[in-house]
């Protein structure tokens, strides 16, 4: 039995940072798989190893993990396989850069249009009385406040606008770089690559206008490359939902601006 558990929702965002490092390591796990529409983030057993209620969080041998960028990191550096850090400390520096650009910055924006296009929907039609108490039992403030927007589907018009920009700025900016190499921040598949597919695979789908093979043919390139890595093949298989399904999309030879719905 492996020493690693893994607990974890879908191969998206977060949950599937750890998740594909861990593939792409080699590393044998226990998949433990908390289903985050049904709030199992909050009940005690998870609560017990995870306050916050978040997901994702790791536990080899005796030791607690949460954040996935750190427990990417964790990984990288705790098991043997191929390196997922560069050697050079500008390559170092940029991965980093990129990281905490998406944790901090576009991650959130991200995150806030497929809560109100995915999350919410899949919940809103729960009996009420049932939404309201799986709510008030959710550690975080801040993650209440996300519940509560979700489900009720009032996303401020402000902030909404914020996050389409940032989706917007941030697409620009990663097309830029992978003009320049191959992959995001070095010439070697990287960290800052597996964040970033987790944050981007679909968006050929979900911004068919902004990212396309005409306008970002880097992205769409770089997209298909990680899709096409076993690693990544192996994790998304694990995808029980439509949202990670969307990834399919990378099939397509070509996406043009009219090809998703
Ligand atoms: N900074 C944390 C964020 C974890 C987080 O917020 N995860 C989301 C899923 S992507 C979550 O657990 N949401 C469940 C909830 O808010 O109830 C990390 O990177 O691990």
């Amino acid at each position: 039995m492996p020493d690693v558990t893994l607990y974890h929702w879908e191969p998206n965002a977060n949950s599937g940072k750890p998740m594909l490092t861990l593939m792409e390591k080699g590393v044998a796990f226990n998949s433990h798989y908390l289903d985050l529409l049904n709030f199992d983030q909050h009940r005690p057993e998870y609560l017990a190893i995870n306050p916050q209620g978040t997901i994702p969080a790791m536990v080899h041998g005796e030791r607690v993990l949460t954040e996935s960028t750190a427990i990417m990191e964790y990984v990288d550096e705790a098991f043997p396989g191929p390196a997922l850090m560069p050697e050079d400390p500008r390559d170092r520096w940029r991965v980093r850069w990129w990281m905490k650009f998406m944790d901090q910055w576009l991650g959130p924006s991200f995150s806030m249009i497929g809560w109100s296009v995915f999350v919410g929907p899949a919940v809103r039609s729960r009996d009420p009385e049932e939404l309201k108490a799986a709510v008030d039992r959710i550690p975080l403030p801040e993650r209440r406040v996300a519940w509560h927007k979700a489900i009720s589907g009032r996303f401020g018009t402000e902030e909404m606008h914020e996050s389409r920009r940032r989706v917007t700025l941030g697409i620009r900016m990663l097309e830029e770089a992978l003009a320049k190499r191959p992959w995001l921040a070095s010439n070697e598949y990287s960290l800052a690559d597996i964040n970033g597919f987790n944050l981007a695979y679909a968006l050929p789908l979900s911004q068919p206008a902004l990212s396309n093979d005409e306008l970002t043919p880097n992205i769409l390139r770089w997209l298909r490359a990680i899709y096409a890595r076993p690693a990544t093949k192996a994790c998304w298989a694990l995808g029980k939902t439509d949202l990670v399904k969307r990834v399919a999309i990378l099939e397509q030879p070509h996406i043009g601006a009219g090809t998703a719905a």
